[in-house]
């Protein structure tokens, strides 16, 4: 009835004024409007809006032009309150639990910093989320979950908004999950006890934390292909479907960043009724007001509801529902209506005798609906976020709803309840780390907490007893729930990865065929994806570019994944290799988004605690495309503890020709260097690549190790040689002498990727015309021998006493003499990591600089890699050692064509 009573409210305000200055029949719109208005008071505001639906779709089909659909509803509640649900739980004792853990989640930040000056941490956006977390807790957030097979399948995944974290730490301390000691020791991760993590990172709480989230933007896309991938694993029945959600508790600032709505029409398009998301809209971000002069909720609301999704709108308590009530001429709605974002944080900033006169005072019928409330009433309206019933009532229809997202809009306060030195709905709330005493005395009295003065004062914990209402209460809705949470289970389920004969065909090289390293990688997948004891786990992950990697086979082959199986006869479908997409089908063929890719890798790498099931990802990326573009989210997958195969197609500087300054790809190995668990190489031939995946997957499929793998994967076509004997070892660790020469060798030539062809040219070149012999080496992976020589070097450096060690660099080096000329694709900075090891003995040759488009032979000799160059720089060498004449070292600088006195091409 009361929502009856608002929607007529808003026709009657709407009434007293004519809709448009052109209207040309008032009288007749008049009877128009009265006879809609009967339906809606006699019959039902079903029927009233199926009325307008129809009338709308008459003049349509009239061909009139229709003013475009608006996408907001008017600023009130979406759920009415006559289709409110009663509350399940018990509110009081809710209310008295969420007040604890608000106040020892502040304690826990105000204690730190008084203790270590500057540590930081956050309490007004905890403060803000409160009651959106605590309904959670209580009554959404399942830890476990029967699947349809009655098996147990882990819960619910919720990603928390990150600096919320002192909040869900003080939950997990009065649950009993964290010690004293450990939230004593919040942000303080490397004392004698350790605390906890600032954010949440899996890698640093890996039986906690399950999806890092700080980073703005993370959780929201990462959730949106969280809960695809759960469709795909249920779609593949590698899992039993459940009716699990994805939760991403979302700021309303951090929607502005564009990985947070980039992809919201993906959630819709994909039905994916298992997302909610919550974004606790306290109208602010760190600097100030996300929208002071507009409303963020409405704008929201518009891009999500045009997006396609479920909108719900949390925005005002049940306070304000008898207000509502009263007003019979939309007065308060069109106050509502008319304030930006910037007076409502004003309202909240200063004190009720303001929001009594600048909000209810504008209008003389709305300061007259207040007239007998108190100072005290009026302060205690309450936003929809704060109140549990309208929180809950909007978890429980996002819950039930069927074939679309749901987003719900909450409106809050940040810093709710700290007061003014806390920063209230001030500006400075985000920054705020420390309470004055009034406001730590005044919080205690607000939420009603049994903590004395002297107590409050000091921001002590407050612990119940063990055996009170609300601990009981607590651990029973955990209970019924199926455990605590948050919960991270490191479970996989261990897969008995290939033997090296499985990639014989890669061992074997290709007899003279000329094939590329992409394309020798490409029949590895295609092998893995065949094999019957992991070819299921498999996923390929592709952002548009299988044919240039030339994977189209796989389309047919495995099939694409599509929700909906596919809905027409593709064009090739009388070709054997048509475009075939399957509700069960493996790949995930993203489309243009390198982001989105990521997201679909990271929820596949995690699979193995996530959804107890171990997957084996391989996304092959445009290798430009990857690390520079969406580092971030490679950074949060490390975080996470994924695995997986990370692919840089058209990898290296020169070898991708024709494309240019923006597609050449230099510095990828770079990037993916500074991800402590990323294992990068850059491996020359097909057998390189089987050796290092077959490690990889016994790595981090049976060996149960958090690492991943980057692989830089390139189009230059040659003839791929077997491997020769005894090599695998050196390959992993990251160097192997590849061909000797003909005598004591006076240098040696690394050569990686592509490069190491033009070692063994300039090898030839060196012996045949210079009559210098050297050895040949090819150097899989700089970054591992780096890696390895730090470890082995610091273990030196702390073991003065013992026998030193030697790393791996230098065990391979060390007997030989003779400067190192190293030649790559990539920066110089590259094969630049070893030169601590190796005694001033290395010089790097790289493709530093802007890429150009020309051919290989070109942009090989720019940059000053090629065969000549290497000979070259190792003649230069040679003759500044004196070993070598140097007059004639300079004209063989003429005879090798390098052009000296050309522009550096690092600057060119
Ligand atoms: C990518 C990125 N940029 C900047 C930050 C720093 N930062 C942390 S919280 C925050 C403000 C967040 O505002 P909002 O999303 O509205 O959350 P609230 O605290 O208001 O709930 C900023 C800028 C970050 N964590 N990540
Ligand atoms: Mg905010």
């Amino acid at each position: 009835m009361q929502a009856k009573a608002q929607l007529e409210q808003h026709i009657i305000a709407k009434q007293h004024a004519p809709l448009h200055s052109s209207d040309s029949d008032p009288q007749e719109t008049a009877e128009w409007l009265e006879a809609w208005d009967q339906i809606l008071d006699e019959e039902s505001p079903q029927r009233a809006s199926y009325l307008l639906t129809a009338l709308t779709e008459r003049a349509r089909s009239a061909g009139l032009e229709l003013p475009p659909p608006s996408f907001n509803t008017p600023y009130w509640n979406t759920i009415r309150v006559e289709d409110e649900s009663p509350y399940p739980g018990d509110m009081e004792i809710e209310r008295r639990i969420k007040s604890v853990i608000r106040w020892n989640a502040m304690a826990m930040v105000v204690q730190q910093n008084k203790n270590d000056p500057g540590i930081g941490g956050h309490i007004a956006t905890y403060a803000s989320i409160a009651t959106l977390m605590e309904v959670g807790f209580n009554h959404f957030f399942r830890a476990t979950i029967k699947d349809q097979e009655g098996a147990n399948q882990p819960g619910d995944f919720v990603y928390f908004q990150g600096h919320a974290s002192p909040g869900i730490y003080s939950r997990a301390f009065l649950e009993g999950r964290l010690s004293r000691k450990q939230v004593e020791n919040f942000r303080h991760e490397l004392r004698e006890d350790p605390g906890l993590s600032s954010y949440p990172h899996p890698w640093l709480m890996p039986d906690f934390w399950r999806f890092p989230t700080v980073s703005m933007g993370l959780a929201s896309l990462n959730a949106i292909y969280q809960a695809r991938f759960m469709r795909y694993m249920e779609n593949r029945g590698l899992i039993a479907p459940t009716d699990r959600k994805v939760w991403a508790f979302l700021g309303d600032g951090e929607m502005d960043e564009p990985e947070s709505m980039g992809s919201i029409t993906l959630a819709s398009r994909e039905r994916l009724d298992n997302l909610i998301f919550v974004i606790n809209c306290n109208l602010q971000r760190l600097d100030g007001p996300v929208r002071g002069n507009g409303k963020i909720i409405q704008e929201l609301e518009a891009a999500f509801r045009g997006a396609g999704w479920n909108v719900i709108k949390v925005l005002w308590g049940r306070g304000w529902d008898p207000l509502f009530a009263k007003d019979r001429s939309g007065v308060m709605l069109k106050r509502m209506e008319e304030c930006v974002d910037g007076e409502y944080q004003s309202f909240r900033a200063k004190e009720a005798k303001f929001l009594r006169e600048q909000f209810f005072g504008k209008y003389p019928e709305l300061a007259e609906m207040v007239a007998d409330m108190s100072d005290e009433e009026i302060w205690s309206l309450r936003r929809g976020g704060h109140d549990s019933i309208k929180v809950y009532n909007a978890y429980k229809r996002a819950f039930e709803h069927q074939g679309q997202p749901t987003v719900i809009l909450a409106k809050t306060i940040k810093g709710y309840g700290l007061g003014p030195s806390g920063g209230e709905g001030r500006n400075l709330a985000h920054q705020s780390k420390k309470l004055d005493e009034n406001d730590l005395v005044n919080f205690t009295q607000r939420f009603n907490l049994p903590i004395s003065e002297e107590d409050a004062k000091a921001a002590k914990f407050y612990m119940p007893q063990e055996n009170s209402p609300e601990v009981i209460y607590l651990h029973e809705r955990r209970r019924a729930l199926g455990g605590y949470y948050p919960t991270r289970e490191t479970k996989s389920d261990l897969v008995e990865t290939p033997p090296l004969e499985f990639f014989k065909e890669q061992l074997a090289g290709s007899d003279g065929r000329e094939v590329s390293t992409t394309m020798a990688f490409v029949r590895v997948l295609t092998n893995l994806l065949k094999d019957k004891t992991i070819g299921k786990r498999v996923v390929p992950i592709i952002p548009d570019e299988a044919r240039t990697f030339g994977m189209e086979s796989l389309f047919r082959q495995v099939g694409i994944y599509a929700s909906q199986g596919q809905l027409y006869q593709p064009h090739d479908s009388d070709m054997f290799l048509y475009y075939k997409e399957s509700k069960d089908g493996q790949i995930l063929e993203e489309g243009i988004t390198e982001a989105g890719s990521m997201c679909s890798f990271t929820a596949a790498g995690t699979a193995y605690s996530n959804y107890g099931v171990e997957m084996i990802p391989f996304y092959i990326f445009y290798s430009m495309f990857g690390f520079q573009r969406i580092g971030d989210f490679v950074w949060a997958f490390a975080d996470a503890r994924g695995r997986g195969f990370l692919c840089g197609a058209t990898a290296g500087r020169t070898t991708l020709n024709g494309e240019g300054l923006q597609h050449q790809d230099g510095h990828s190995l770079v990037l993916s260097s500074t991800a402590p668990t990323c294992l990068s190489y850059d491996p020359a031939f097909a057998y390189e690549i089987a050796v290092i995946v077959q490690d990889g997957l016994r790595r981090m499929y049976h060996e149960d190790e958090d690492v991943f793998y980057y692989l830089a994967l390139y189009n230059e076509n040659y003839a791929q040689p077997p491997m020769p004997e005894g090599a695998e070892e050196g390959i992993i660790k990251g160097v192997y002498k590849l061909r000797a020469g003909d005598g004591k060798p006076k240098a040696h030539l690394w050569g990686s990727g592509p490069m190491v062809n033009e070692a063994l040219r300039a090898q030839r070149i060196l012996a045949e015309q210079y009559n210098i012999q050297t050895d040949v080496w090819s150097v899989t992976s700089y970054n591992e021998l780096r890696r390895d020589a730090l470890r082995v070097e610091r273990w030196n450096r702390l073991h003065p006493a013992e026998p030193e060690r030697q790393p791996y660099v230098v065990q391979v080096t060390g007997e030989t003499e003779g400067p190192i000329i190293a030649s790559t694709d990539y920066m110089k900075i590259v094969p630049d990591q070893v030169a601590p090891w190796l005694n001033g003995r290395l010089i790097s040759l790289g493709t530093d600089g802007f890429g150009r488009s020309d051919s290989r032979e070109y942009l090989r000799a720019h940059f000053e890699i090629n065969a000549e160059s290497i000979v070259a720089a190792t003649l230069s060498r040679l003759a500044r050692e004196g070993k070598f004449n140097a007059k004639k070292a300079a004209q063989a600088m003429t005879d090798l064509g390098l052009r000296t006195e050309a522009i550096d091409p690092s600057l060119a």
